[in-house]
């Protein structure tokens, strides 16, 4: 079939298993128990059947259920707080922030594999997770590290088409041109242009290509820092390294610590339930039956603007610009009038606040306790934890904040910057690269769940205004 194409080094270990026919019928089931185990393709092979009839038997015996109100502001308000989208892979609580298929990140810290001399999850092992709802073994992770590895062939013309634009285009603007340049090898997209592929089987190709981008956009995300901020040389992969680690290496960065907390940065910005921006335009691009490619691309498009996943990069601009100001050791006191000035110039304190969240992100915790084992006296870490006593009480005096309290990207800049990542224009780069995981592990379980067309309705303030005169 042409979605085999671009068959994975583990998709050939999958066919020589079948091919060795000769074998005797007890070695060969060994065999192909061994090999599937380790082969995630394989894996959810086994249990899409079970998710299909799960949703079947949701839709035939409680379709009509209603699972909320829609409420005037809630039309006019950004859609907050109402249900409307299924996403498997995570799920936000407002008080305790994400579960990756049920598990917290401390839980997940504590269960998934790490590399051999560090203590972080490997994003392979979170990826894993996301896509069967199971802790993946070592060797699992062992053999989803080398996969990943295998598919991550960037052709030449994604370069090219990188070079096209000019140094001065914001890394995001590269970073999603190269993911576009990608889409020219979608197996998606051949499968269904070739009509080789039966609707229930969208998700094998959708899988070929989930991997393949998630494989590839570290390679792609390097070049785009090589380019832009050191000499243009490429590193290339050693696929000794795993995910987490290689990017770091790609980028230039080889300390264990840089590595160990590209592991975790990948891990915890994976996936944040369906509803943000970035999650939900992949997952309404892909409703149309676009592939990965084009999915990731619109989801990367929203992740650049600065209320979503630009934030990360306003967040060191920000501390940057307080520290040439007032100095690293601004007291409380200054720190207090530096806020309210950012505020009454009309900006927002970027790193604080949420959609949903209403405590503190889990995601800046870990960040925090990494920070505290590994770079205690670092004067920009002291600057956020100063501003993590500071701007809370601030944001709530406003009135008007939900959520006074630090999200993910107030605290990942100073961790970067502390490892020599110092450049913050690249930062939203690097959660994309890391979104990756989540999108596309949900792409492919929109295929396999033949979830439909996106399509909600809208209504103007003409009809609004009926409404509520009929109403009345
Ligand atoms: N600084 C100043 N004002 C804020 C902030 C903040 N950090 N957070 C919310 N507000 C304002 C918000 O602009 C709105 O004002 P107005 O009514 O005048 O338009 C008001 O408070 C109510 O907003 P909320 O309902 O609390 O928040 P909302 O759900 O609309 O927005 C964010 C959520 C994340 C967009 C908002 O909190 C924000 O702009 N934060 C700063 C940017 C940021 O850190 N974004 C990253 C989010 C995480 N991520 O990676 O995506
Ligand atoms: C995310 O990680 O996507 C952000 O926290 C934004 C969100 O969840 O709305």
């Amino acid at each position: 079939m042409v979605f085999l194409r671009g068959v994975s080094a583990i998709s050939r270990l999958r066919s020589r298993v079948v091919k060795q026919s000769s074998l005797s019928n007890s070695v060969r089931w060994l065999q192909t128990q061994g090999a599937s185990e380790l082969d995630l393709k394989s894996q959810l092979q086994e249990i899409i059947p079970e998710q299909q009839d799960r949703l079947k038997k949701l839709k035939s015996q409680h379709g009509t259920v209603p699972v909320g109100n829609i409420t005037v502001d809630m039309v006019l308000g950004g859609m907050r707080g109402m249900t409307g989208l299924l996403w498997e892979t995570s799920l936000l609580d407002a008080e305790e922030g994400i579960r990756f298929r049920g598990m917290s990140i401390p839980e997940c810290q504590k269960v998934l594999p790490a590399a051999q001399s560090g203590e972080e999850p490997l994003p392979e092992g979170l990826l894993w997770l996301l896509l069967t709802g199971k802790v993946p073994s070592k060797e699992q992770v062992n053999a989803l590290s080398k996969e990943l590895a295998h598919r991550a062939t960037v052709p030449d013309y994604v370069y090219k088409a990188i070079n096209a634009l000019p140094l001065s285009a914001h890394p995001m603007t590269q970073f999603a041109s190269g993911v576009m340049a990608l889409q020219v090898e979608s197996e998606f997209q051949k499968a269904y242009e070739e009509g080789v592929v039966h609707k229930s089987k969208y998700w094998e190709p959708t899988f070929e290509d989930a991997l393949n981008l998630i494989a590839r956009v570290p390679v792609v995300a390097s070049y785009v820092y090589r380019r832009m901020f050191k000499d243009g040389s490429i590193i290339p992969l050693d696929d000794s390294l795993d995910y987490g680690a290689n990017f770091s290496h790609m980028l230039g960065f080889d300390s264990p610590q840089m590595k160990e907390l590209m592991r975790l940065y990948i891990t915890i910005h994976s996936d944040h339930e369906g509803g943000n921006v970035s999650a939900h335009a992949g997952h309404l691009v892909g409703s149309a039956l676009s592939d990965p490619y084009l999915s990731f691309a619109a989801a990367l498009n929203g992740l650049a603007g600065p209320l979503h996943g630009l934030a990360n990069q306003e967040v060191l601009l920000w501390i940057k610009s307080v520290v040439a100001e007032c100095g690293e050791n601004i007291s409380k006191e200054h720190l207090k009038d530096y806020v309210w000035k950012t505020l009454n110039s009309g900006k927002v304190v970027p790193g604080y606040g949420h959609g949903v969240l209403r405590k503190t992100d889990p995601r800046y915790v870990c960040q925090r306790e990494f920070a505290l084992k590994h770079l205690p006296d670092d004067p920009l870490f002291q600057l956020v934890s100063k501003l993590y006593e500071v701007v809370p009480p601030i944001l709530t005096e406003l009135g008007k904040v939900k959520n006074p309290w630090p999200n993910v990207d107030a605290h990942s800049g100073v961790l970067l910057n502390y490892y020599g990542l110092t450049e913050a224009k690249y930062y939203t780069v690097l959660f994309g690269v890391s979104r990756s995981l989540g999108i596309c592990s949900q792409l492919i379980w929109d295929r396999a769940l033949g979830l439909p067309l996106e399509r909600p309705k809208s209504v103007n303030m003409d009809w609004l205004d009926k409404f509520m005169s009929l109403s009345r």
